[in-house]
């Protein structure tokens, strides 16, 4: 699961940023759209945690019939419970290494990162990705802190010694991705720029053309 994965567009979703509509078919959608990746990240949603592993199953067998990698964002038991492809955490999280012993040597491990010293650190401890943000304002995780720009991801790229993947996220939508590509990143992940459009096949379309085309010319 680890080898030649595209990180160019990964939406991060939980049935709170989708409006009312089913999660499964907004990721269905946004699968037809073009995403690469999927994150599994159900916050403050007022869903028991019965339910969110019911929809977790809902989405991880999409995930699966549409081979698209399903990550699971913060909980280590939800992402052994589900057989996800691999788990997020942030840097108030489960302990990078912690979450790496739990998760085993095969799923993925993405860790949330500001700055190269918590790159450096995350990767030391078993890190397979990063995601570096919040690039841009973003109202969808109101204790993402203030924005960084994208001087964190050039940073990274000019300083980390291994080529790891690194995605964007806060705040993203199409005007800029430019930006985020040209800084050195993969791919962008994102929510609401999705999963927040009352069209999400169109939605990922429009960004996922984006990514491709910044990633040409960068
Ligand atoms: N982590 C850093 S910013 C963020 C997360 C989960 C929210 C991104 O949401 P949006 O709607 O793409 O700005
Ligand atoms: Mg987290």
């Amino acid at each position: 699961m680890k080898e030649a994965l595209r990180y160019s567009l990964y939406l991060v979703m939980g049935s709170q940023d989708c409006r009312g509509r089913d999660p499964v078919r907004v990721l269905d959608l946004a699968i037809d759209g073009g995403i690469t990746l999927f994150q599994f990240r159900e916050k403050n949603s007022g869903l028991t945690l019965r339910e969110t592993v019911s929809l977790g199953e809902r989405l991880r067998h999409l995930c699966r019939e549409r081979n698209i990698p399903f990550i699971v964002n913060d909980r280590a038991d939800l992402a052994l419970l589900l057989d996800a492809d691999g788990l997020h955490v942030g840097q108030d999280d489960l302990p990078v290494w912690e979450a790496r012993r739990l998760i085993g040597p095969h799923r993925l491990l993405g860790v949330s990162a500001e700055t190269v010293e918590e790159a450096e650190q995350a990767l030391r401890d078993g890190a397979d990705y990063l995601g570096v943000g919040p690039i841009y304002a973003t109202a969808t995780k109101p204790d993402a802190g203030k924005p960084i720009g994208t001087r964190a991801i050039a940073e990274m790229r000019k300083r980390l010694s291994s080529p790891v993947p690194i995605v964007g996220i806060g705040g993203i939508d199409v005007p800029g991705v430019p930006e985020v590509i040209q800084a050195g990143a993969d791919g962008v992940a994102v929510v609401s720029a999705i999963a927040g459009k009352p069209d999400p096949r169109q939605a990922a379309k429009d960004l996922l053309q984006a990514v491709e085309r910044a990633t040409d010319s960068a």
